[in-house]
């Protein structure tokens, strides 16, 4: 009988990492490091799983997300949960699938916090294990309760829901309030030029796009017509805070130097950090350094760009000798998308590069593309490189990590994948519900993906990309055909309607 891996324990699966050639001193030190090793989320935003070399990209060079992919193993079937940021980010860190919250929805710059501080999340449930942890970059999932006053203690936020460090941007880099903000408090605020936010009118005397389009260095096709910040425009209104007022081009440093930072404060562990990179969402504004270093315009520029940030932060992780006790895990928030609202030119500099690799769809979808995404990890010494077909999601990680550290599973919906994600099991979980970021749910089940029918709505989303919405249910074998070109409902319409139960 095959070993159910997934029911073995946290301490009885660290214990199957433990070679029997080692003393027993050594055998102790390693069992503590399999159990409690330090913990890197690195999230991108809104990258493909055909935009890395490991994945199969041959028009953009990713060579130090290629070497972690090589380290570790590459996950063929890794999800993230939803189709856009926010929902995908509050699965990522609850445990608990986005489509039971209606507000999970793409969320503006003001919005309150959405995960509630009375539930354990995952790095809550890390700390009480005894982890440090920390978010860096993006953050999307609201702040405060109500009206925030952006020029006090900014709470409740991530120092609320598992975070003893937070160094963030409070929703994406394309809205306002386009500020850094520190354990809760705006860095860099001038009291004498206070902040205001605004999603519903500009304030009077403040450049906008839509009124002065001229001013702008990067166009927009679609929204993105508030507030201009470094002459780019911006979705919302804001006033004040002049100085605090961040420069995309030294974003990537900015968030590498505080994710370099916290790994160092922390380097006697254990430690959680999440990771979240900005790169590649719109607006695609790469370093000096990299501008023009793809050949594919801005979108590929910053995907260079946050490859080299990947690499310097495992350069430090090594510098520090934490590179043995730390597993990295590498995904991305969503799918990929082209045109996201200005006009950067991504859909035709993008020339034969394929960001959603074989698969249809992208970000706003319900095809394979939309949460089908890079999912690497890596643990040397301790998970032996490879490729692993084992249906793992984000969702997931809340209750795995719980079972390596002995700690009770946060998520309601989180299931531990823990001996796939560790390369000793090449199962993962058989069935997952996926959805496209506006409530509307698929599932996967097995090799299996069935979309339910949602007559009514638009084929194509504004954006390009199919919506993957259809009067007609859909039925695809992912495995066989991971581009979603044969609907097979019609031919095994019994399967179809047994998976639409999965998600009633
Ligand atoms: C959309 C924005 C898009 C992006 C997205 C959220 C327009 C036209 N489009 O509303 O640019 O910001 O929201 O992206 O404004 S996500 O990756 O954070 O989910
Ligand atoms: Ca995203």
């Amino acid at each position: 009988m095959p070993v159910n891996y997934t029911q073995l324990t946290g301490i009885a699966l660290s214990g199957l990492l433990i070679q029997s050639s080692c003393s027993p001193r050594e055998k102790i030190h390693r069992n503590q490091v399999a159990k409690n090793p330090n913990i890197v989320v690195i999230l991108a935003d809104d990258l493909g799983y055909g935009d890395l070399g490991c994945y199969g990209a041959t028009k953009l060079k990713t060579p130090n997300i290629d070497r972690l992919a090589a380290s570790g193993l590459r996950f063929n079937h890794g999800y993230c949960t939803s189709a856009t940021s926010t929902p995908s980010r509050f699965a990522l860190l609850t445990g608990q699938y986005p489509w039971r919250n209606e507000k999970a929805r793409v969320l503006p710059g003001d919005a309150p916090l959405l995960i509630d501080p009375a539930k354990t999340t995952m790095p809550g449930m890390l700390q009480k294990a005894g982890y440090t942890t920390g978010i860096v970059g993006k953050w999307h999932l609201g702040l405060g309760s109500g009206q925030v006053d952006w020029n006090r203690h900014i709470s409740p936020g991530p120092n609320e829901t598992g975070f003893s460090y937070a160094y963030i941007m409070a929703a994406t880099n394309d809205r306002c309030p386009t500020v850094f903000i520190e354990n809760e408090t705006v860095v860099g605020l001038d009291p004498a030029d206070p902040i205001q936010v605004s999603y519903k009118q500009n304030f009077p005397g403040e450049p906008t796009g839509k009124e002065f389009p001229e001013k702008l260095k990067m166009g927009l096709s679609q929204g993105h017509a508030g507030t201009i910040v470094n002459g780019i425009s911006r979705i919302g209104f804001m006033k004040g805070g002049g100085k605090a007022r961040w420069t995309d081009e030294f974003m990537v440093d900015t968030f590498l130097l505080k994710a370099d930072k916290f790994i160092e404060n922390n380097r006697s562990g254990p430690f959680f950090l999440y990771y979240a990179l900005h790169e590649p969402h719109c607006p695609r504004v790469p370093s000096p350094r990299f501008a023009g270093s793809s050949g594919l315009g801005p979108r590929g520029d910053v995907i260079v760009e946050a490859d080299w940030a990947v690499g310097e932060f495992l350069k430090k992780l090594d510098q520090l000798g934490l590179t043995n006790n730390t597993i990295v895990v590498f995904s991305s928030d969503n799918g990929p998308v082209l045109d996201d609202g200005y006009a950067d030119r991504a859909a035709e500099l993008n020339g034969s590069h394929t960001p959603w690799g074989p698969m249809r769809g992208g970000k706003y979808s319900l095809l394979e593309a939309a949460t089908h995404v890079p999912f690497l990890v890596s643990w040397p010494g301790h998970i032996n490189p490879g490729v692993t077909d084992a249906l793992v999601s984000q969702v997931d990680l809340a209750a795995s990590f719980a079972q390596m550290t002995g700690q009770p599973n946060p998520g309601p919906d989180s299931q531990s994948v823990l001996a796939a994600l560790l390369g000793k099991s090449p199962i993962g979980r058989s069935s997952l519900v996926l959805d496209n970021g506006s409530g509307k749910t698929l599932i996967r089940e097995n090799e299996w993906v069935m979309i339910p029918p949602y007559p009514g709505v638009p084929l194509f989303k504004d954006v390009n990309i199919e919506t993957g919405l259809s009067p007609e249910i859909q039925l695809y074998n992912i495995k066989i055909d991971p581009g979603q070109r044969n609907n097979l409902a019609k031919l095994k319409p019994e399967l179809a309607e047994k998976m639409k139960l999965g998600i009633q």
